[in-house]
């Protein structure tokens, strides 16, 4: 059975509780709880952190053992060397995705330091983009 992980980043826990105009109404657990339920020959996983130390450590961890990662590191994605880094540096393939489309909002959302290191990227299809970073991974 193929493992992959979904890696949320800051304030991804908020999904569902604010801003419902840009990301939607559903809280992650209960999107995460429908894609479990539709996959069940996929060992998925799914982490959130606020912290950029902590996303860090978690793909050094998950990297070189699971069959795909699938990460949303929110701003850090603007900003990150690090967490970029640490995607170049891991052999488990990556897919970013974004839930809002990025290219339609600010300048400063404009720009990922990760999608270099990407294997996919996926933005602007609401949650629907976890769905289908998680079949670009296990096809
Ligand atoms: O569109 C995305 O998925 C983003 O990664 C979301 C990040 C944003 O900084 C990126 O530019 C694009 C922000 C996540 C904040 O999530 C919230 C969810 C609900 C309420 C408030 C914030």
């Amino acid at each position: 059975m193929k493992k992959i992980i979904i890696i949320n980043g800051p304030n991804l826990n908020l999904l569902g509780k604010r801003e419902p105009e840009i990301y939607g109404t559903q809280t992650f657990d209960d999107y995460f709880g429908t894609l479990v339920e539709k996959y069940p020959n996929v060992s998925l996983t799914y982490f959130q952190s606020n912290h950029e130390g902590v996303l860090l450590d978690k793909l050094h961890e998950v990297g070189f053992d699971y069959d795909g990662i699938i990460i949303n590191g929110g701003a850090y994605t603007h900003t990150s060397i690090a967490i970029a880094d640490a995607i170049g540096a891991i052999s488990t393939p990556v897919v970013e995705v974004h839930i809002s489309n990025v290219h339609a909002r600010e300048a400063f959302r404009h720009h990922s330091y990760f999608s270099e290191k990407c294997a996919g990227v996926i933005v602007g299809m609401g949650l629907k983009g976890y769905e289908l970073a998680l079949m670009g991974l296990v096809n």
